[in-house]
């Protein structure tokens, strides 16, 4: 695809979520790494541009589901910091009561359905969402983001299958991060581009560069005005890298340093930063306050979860079970 040219107001809202999302991912793994928190993270750095340009094409009642690596798509779709810091955090004042953990964080009211640790199950629930959305008559719009190694499950193909035959109003977001945990994707699929397997369903597949946020606001929007509007799914491989490890701990010597090195000089943070500066519309300072806003935000959110408490001891069954009296001891 060529270059994009969005209006500055997008350009803002794609911004702002990215500054959210870094805070974020700075606080979480500074939290962790001191000992400050316990949890387990798997950080998004380095692919906050798709996620962005995904939650700036997405209205508030349109829906998401997404994986463990999923931060950053939960802030892009507007999750409340507070309920993304408590989930994480296992604070009781979280939607699961902190129950949840990194991998399982859902916000109805926020259109986040589900997040699911298990690679490639959220494709088909997301299938069931579009498919309840074309049946209540609705203009909902269902997005799935997913990773490259999720494309090589069953539950992909099947649920790709049924999105085209049923023509639902579904975007499956490939986040192409040329790793699953420590194998490179050029190990574990003949295919040169992920997009080639929407052929076998005849629906739509294009490969953006998903280190840059315009070009794939432009590939989000089109996959999300032709769910919207009747044209059924669409299957986007965004381009990017993992700049952190699968896991918080995860040493990444299996990463060879070159390529590292040329990722890390690529970051797609700092790279949009300084086209939104060099393109005259966007002064320091507005940067900068947009910025420390990010922060202030995140800061006020992990005041308030780190004064709340863990839940009860007793609960821990509840919501957990059906039948929380027959679960195992
Ligand atoms: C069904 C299943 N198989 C294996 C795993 C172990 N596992 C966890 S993450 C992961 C890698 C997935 O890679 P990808 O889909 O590219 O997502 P990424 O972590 O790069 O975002 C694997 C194999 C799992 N959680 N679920
Ligand atoms: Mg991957």
């Amino acid at each position: 695809m060529g270059v994009a040219t969005l209006s500055t107001d997008v350009q803002r809202r794609i911004y702002r979520l990215m500054a959210r999302m870094k805070a974020v991912d700075d606080r979480l793994t500074k939290g962790i790494l001191s000992g400050e928190f316990i949890a387990i993270y798997f950080s998004h750095r380095g692919q906050e541009g798709v996620a962005a340009a995904l939650g700036a094409a997405l209205r508030e009642t349109d829906q998401l589901v997404t994986t463990y690596r999923g931060a950053h798509d939960h802030i892009g779709k507007g999750i409340p910091l507070v309920d993304l810091f408590a989930e994480i955090m296992g604070k009781e004042i979280a939607p699961a009561k902190g129950k949840s953990g990194t991998m399982h964080i859902a916000s109805p009211e926020t259109g986040v359905m589900l997040s699911t640790g298990m690679v490639g199950s959220g494709i088909p629930v997301a299938v069931g969402l579009a498919l309840a959305a074309q049946l209540d008559g609705s203009d909902r719009v269902v997005a799935v983001s997913f990773g490259d190694g999720a494309t090589n499950t069953g539950a992909f193909h099947e649920a790709a299958n049924m999105a085209a035959l049923w023509n639902l109003p579904l975007v499956m977001v490939c986040q192409n991060n040329l790793y699953a945990e420590k194998t490179p994707t050029d190990h574990t699929m003949k295919i040169k581009k992920i997009s080639a397997r929407a052929t076998a369903y005849d629906i739509v597949g294009v490969t953006v560069n998903g280190n840059d946020p315009d070009e794939t606001y432009a590939a989000m929007s089109e996959a999300v005005e032709r769910a919207r509007s009747g044209g059924g799914p669409t299957l986007v491989e965004a381009l990017t890298f993992r700049l952190r490890g699968h896991a918080i701990g995860d040493d990444m010597v299996y990463i060879p340093k070159e390529q590292l090195a040329e990722a890390e000089k690529n970051d797609p943070y700092p790279a949009y930063r300084q086209r939104l500066i060099s393109s005259g519309a966007f002064s320091e300072d507005e940067l900068a306050a947009i910025e420390a806003e990010a922060t202030a935000a995140v800061n006020a959110a992990v005041k308030t979860v780190a004064a709340a408490e863990f839940p009860a001891v007793e609960t821990l069954m509840e919501h957990v079970y059906a039948n929380p009296e027959k679960a195992p001891a």
